[in-house]
């Protein structure tokens, strides 16, 4: 089964026929890689626009660190966190997506316009399948972790983790539909890091296509994830290069979205990557996100 290239969203249908970049926004004081940066409003709608400029397609913003080990924050803080920037970014005119496993403020989020919920819980939180169910349109990612961010990465174990991991997307697919979420609003997302060795995550990218057999689009997001570290022993804040490998190497083998911290740098590979695309004469062409409703 082939993939449906669209991404079905609030104001947006997002054509998939080429790799889309979402930016990440973290509004957070204790993110893994880049905490503290854009923590407060103005320096997180600062953050959407440079972002924006350098090239991202989507903006994911998010108000709680689900690193290993990170603190929960209540739903009230995260908000107050999250609503100045959204406000801003809804103004910016590209699809924007919010990275939360909180009900309340999928509502509240939603309740303002937000395009996408962004969910490391697949939306198996209290209430929150039936709040973006009661929602007709959002777009919504929904990616697999085992437990939680503070259990996760306790001795992850798998018999096969790609039939695991797959066998989780696709339940969690079904329920979507079953509560009356067209597909075309899902895209999937493996969870790099989530409850994964780095042999987990280097086997869910080698045989991705195996995910891409689910039949939505898949989002990948390696962008400078301990992985990385541990193939090139690099510090966090040295882990650009290889994010673009493993971007680069996502969309290969047929990732839809990429979500990455360093838009310009990701922008230009995937620029060169499309050239290729084109000079062997299998890139489908100039391909728009239609929307602004
Ligand atoms: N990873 C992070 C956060 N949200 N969402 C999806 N769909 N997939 C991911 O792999 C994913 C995610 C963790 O990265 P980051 O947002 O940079 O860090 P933190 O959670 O510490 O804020």
């Amino acid at each position: 089964m082939n993939p449906s290239p669209v991404w079905s969203t609030t104001r947006f249908e997002i054509d998939l026929s080429r790799p889309r970049l979402m930016g990440i926004v973290n509004l957070t004081p204790d993110s893994f890689s880049d905490g503290g940066r854009h923590d407060s409003a103005s320096a997180g709608a600062a953050h959407c626009e440079r972002l924006l400029a350098e090239g991202a397609d989507i903006l994911d913003l998010g108000a709680e660190s689900t690193r290993p080990g990170a603190a929960s924050v209540d739903a009230t803080s995260e908000w107050q966190r999250l609503e100045p920037v959204l406000r801003a970014a809804l103004g910016l005119g590209v699809p924007v997506s919010v990275d939360t496993r909180k009900a309340e403020v999928m509502a509240r989020a939603l309740d303002l316009g937000a395009d996408i919920i962004n969910d490391v819980e697949a939306l198996r939180g209290p209430q929150a399948l039936p709040t973006v169910a009661r929602h007709p349109r959002c777009g919504i990612c929904l990616m697999h972790m085992p437990g939680d961010p503070s259990t996760m990465q306790r001795s992850p174990a798998y018999d096969d983790v790609v039939r695991e991991v797959g066998a989780f997307l696709a339940q969690r697919l079904h329920a979507c539909t079953a509560a009356g979420i067209r597909a075309e609003r899902v895209v999937l997302d493996p969870g790099v890091g989530f409850g994964k060795t780095p042999e987990h995550n280097l086997a869910l990218l080698g045989r991705q296509s195996e995910l891409m057999a689910l039949g939505r689009p898949l989002l990948a997001a390696w962008s400078r994830k301990s992985t990385l570290g541990v193939i090139t022993g690099r510090p966090v804040g040295e882990r650009l290069a290889a994010s673009l490998a493993a971007a680069l190497a996502a969309v290969s083998r047929g990732a839809a979205v990429v979500r990455v911290h360093d838009v310009a740098a990701t922008r230009d590979a995937l620029q060169v990557w499309d050239a290729v695309r084109i000079a062997a004469g299998d890139n489908p062409g100039p391909a728009a996100i239609q929307g602004g409703r």
